[in-house]
């Protein structure tokens, strides 16, 4: 190999290295979205030993690389039977945390649909909480889930965390909840999330996400959702613009909901428009290249949005079912923007005016970010 190849690997290594240190906030990651694959096989031999489904078949589906929107859509629904039962949800809420901790990720929002499912004897309420309980197993890690007025031990303490490079003390996560409406479902099932959200919010659920298939269902199902949400002071990011809907595009802005997923594919007044707002930008570089949202990374709407300083947060999406990770999403705004590391540093740190929590998790958080930049920068 020669010495000029054996530099820039080098040099990969070591911001890939350095992007993984670098403490970060994920705001937008799915927690079906999010499973190891190696959970999935192992889920699906289960099955597969049952006879519910032939192993093979489902094998090349997780594992295959590269998926189109509507083949996403379809994974899930074949995630969806892989994984809702009680335990296995509590399972896959754990490895997921422990997965974001391993990345030092300090504040994950993490958005999952409640499910009722009659034949499991599950409701969208034991759903939840079968969530709640797979976070709170996490052992690896200190994690925060409520808020500081709750009623629990595990209450948030307001002392700053201070990064710990070796010491004994474990490392901490801050984990929030937002419980998402799917595009399929009825005005009436989607008032129901909004009516469990409030009901859970000394439990650490935050927020209303709306997501599901782009392609399905009509604005004006989930709007009296939204707006009761936003008449209880429900804080709401929606998906926007994955597909050319013109008309779903201008009623989302027009909701102004506090954040916004994607937005890809916005014509030149729409985008105008977004910026006037200023409503703040979950990016999901990896995802919307696999699934056709932006043409590619070198064109992806993150450059011209960075540019024009318009509030953003890097994120995941869907880490498990696009083999990423929020590391990687740092690393490859660094090799495709050419994003320095006191930048990447800064848009991490500035993730953090964006999040559902409330001041006294940011002000903590902002704690963690001053330690992390002696050790970083
Ligand atoms: C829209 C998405 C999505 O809720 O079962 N979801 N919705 N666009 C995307 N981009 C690819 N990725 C995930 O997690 C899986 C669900 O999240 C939504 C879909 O509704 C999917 O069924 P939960 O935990």
């Amino acid at each position: 190999m020669d010495t000029e190849m054996e530099r820039k690997m080098l040099a990969e290594k070591e911001m890939r290295e350095w992007c993984v240190a670098l403490s970060k906030v994920e705001l937008h990651a799915h927690l079906n979205g999010s499973v190891r694959n190696s959970t999935l096989l192992e889920l699906a031999k289960q099955l597969a030993d049952k006879g519910h489904i032939v192993f093979e078949d489902v094998k090349d589906v997780i594992m295959k690389n590269g998926r189109s929107l509507p083949e996403c859509f379809k994974l899930f629904d074949l995630f969806h039977i892989l994984t809702t039962d009680h335990d296995t949800v509590t399972r896959i809420a754990k490895e997921v945390v422990e997965d974001f901790a391993a990345e030092n990720v300090v504040y994950l929002e993490i958005r999952t649909t409640p499910k009722n499912n009659e034949a499991k004897g599950m409701t969208k309420r034991s759903y939840m909480n079968a969530v709640i309980k797979g976070i709170k197993a996490v052992e690896a890690v200190d994690v925060v889930l409520f808020d500081s007025n709750s009623r629990t031990n595990d209450t948030l303490t307001c002392t700053p965390t201070i990064e710990l490079d070796g010491d004994t003390k474990k490392k901490r996560i801050y984990i929030r909840l937002l419980l998402s409406i799917d595009r399929r479902e009825t005005t009436s099932a989607a008032l129901d999330t909004v009516n469990l959200a409030l009901e859970m919010k000394d439990q650490g659920v935050i927020g209303i996400d709306l997501s599901g298939n782009p392609v399905v269902g009509e604005w004006e199902t989930y709007l009296p959702a939204l707006q009761h949400a936003k008449e209880l002071g429900i804080p709401i990011t929606i998906h926007c613009g994955e597909v050319a809907n013109r008309k779903e595009i201008q009623a989302v802005l027009d909701f102004c909901p506090q954040r916004l997923g994607h937005v890809c594919c916005l014509n030149d007044l729409e985008w105008k428009k977004l910026k006037s707002l200023m409503i703040p930008v979950e990016i999901c570089l990896t995802s919307n290249v696999m699934t056709g949202g932006a043409p590619s990374l070198e064109l992806h709407h993150f450059a011209d949005l960075y540019n024009a300083k318009h509030p953003l947060s890097l994120c995941t999406d869907d880490s498990g079912l696009f083999s990423t990770s929020l590391s990687n999403e740092y690393y490859l705004v660094a090799a495709t923007f050419g994003l320095s590391k006191p930048q990447l540093f800064r848009l991490a740190q500035e993730a953090l005016q964006f999040i559902f929590a409330d001041g006294n998790v940011k002000k903590s958080l902002k704690e963690v970010f001053r330690h992390a930049e002696k050790r970083l920068i």
